[in-house]
């Protein structure tokens, strides 16, 4: 589109206080996704606890039904890019327990050979594209992703998850600008947990909700509970239907909280304790598994083999990862350059 012909039509911010009324093997889909994660966010916390791994950990406790939302519209041949605080979402996009935590014990036997770490998780194999340490680096690599599902007419759409703090880094704004004008199937995901690193939302952003700032860039957004399992549905169906229909990128704001600060061993002092305690006992994932069984979707004996299965692959998936091999020194200088594939 050349001169001023452009029509800036596209932009819509949608209602999220609708929520979408779900199937119910859909809705326990949502749940088993999301106690997974989190279930593997408690084990992963206990073994640093207990001295058995080091490293830095950035707990997603709190975010998962984000990406359960996300994960079941999503084919699994479409791509997500995540960041540092990614576990959950890794998860959901179905990068299997044993090559996760390889990956991030820095095995031989990780989804990178060792080589990437917690700060990298990559699995091409099922569509995760690139996890990233950089705030909101991971931003524009998604624009690629769609640009390339675009020139490619393959139909797949980009994912990417970042959070409010990147929404007040420069390549937020250039990303959601290119992606508009090139009318890319991507999903912009702002998992807002309402602090970056140590700052308040408030302190350090300048509209009360991130959604508006799609305006600026002719995009459909929606802000949304990023708690609630029906309305993370559907606005991540709205989104990705678009997309995939040829229609454009959207932006989500999935209003959310984290239950273990910044990183672990973060005293968390800037966060108020009445705060965080509501937070925690309006637990995402637990009043989910209430819903259902409340609802009779699942009786309390069905979710707790769900959850006894989950556990059995949890305790596999550490036990493999722990005594598997760290990467051979003659590695080191493997993959570091790639090759021409064309
Ligand atoms: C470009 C850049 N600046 C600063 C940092 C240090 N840093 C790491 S995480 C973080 C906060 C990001 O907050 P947010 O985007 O809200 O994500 P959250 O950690 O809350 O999930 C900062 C400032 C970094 N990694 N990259
Ligand atoms: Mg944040």
């Amino acid at each position: 589109m050349r001169g001023s012909t452009r029509e800036y039509g596209m932009t819509s911010q949608i209602d999220t206080d609708v929520r979408e009324s779900i199937d119910a093997d859909v809705l326990v889909g949502i749940f088993a996704t999301a106690m997974k994660a989190k279930l593997y966010d408690d084990r992963y916390r206990a073994t640093m606890r207990a001295g058995k791994i080091s490293g830095m950990y950035y707990s997603a406790r709190g975010q998962e039904i984000i990406p359960a939302a996300i994960s079941a519209v999503l084919a699994p041949d479409d791509f997500v890019v995540t960041m540092y605080r990614g576990v959950h979402d890794q998860i959901a996009k179905g990068v299997s327990l044993r090559t996760l935590t390889a990956e991030l014990f820095g095995r031989a036997t990780g989804s990178c050979k060792g080589k990437g770490g917690p700060m990298h998780i990559t699995d091409v194999s099922c569509g995760l594209i690139v996890t990233t340490g950089v705030v909101g680096s991971g931003i524009p690599i998604a624009v690629g992703v769609g640009l390339s599902a675009q020139m490619r007419r393959s139909g797949q759409v980009a994912v990417v998850n970042f959070g409010d703090g990147a929404a007040n880094i420069g390549a937020f704004h250039e990303a959601l600008n290119l992606a508009s004008i090139w009318n890319l199937p991507v999903i912009f995901v702002c998992q807002n947990n309402r602090y970056a690193e140590y700052t308040a939302y408030s302190e350090g952003t300048s509209v009360d909700q991130i959604a508006k700032r799609g305006a600026s860039y002719s995009m459909r957004s929606m802000h949304v509970d990023g708690n609630d399992a029906r309305a993370m549905y559907r606005a991540a169906r709205i989104a990705i239907d678009a997309a995939r229909a040829g229609e454009g990128p959207s932006l989500i704001e999935a209003v959310t909280y984290r239950f273990h600060g910044h990183l672990m061993g973060d005293a968390m002092e800037y966060m108020p304790k009445d705060e965080l305690k509501a937070a925690i006992d309006a637990d995402p994932v637990l009043r989910l598994r209430a819903e259902i069984i409340a609802a009779g979707d699942r009786t309390e004996a069905e979710i707790a083999d769900l959850e006894r299965q989950i556990l059995e692959d949890i305790d596999d998936a550490f036990n493999y990862a722990i005594a598997a091999p760290l990467p051979d020194i003659a590695e080191l200088t493997t993959d570091v350059y790639g090759t021409e594939t064309r």
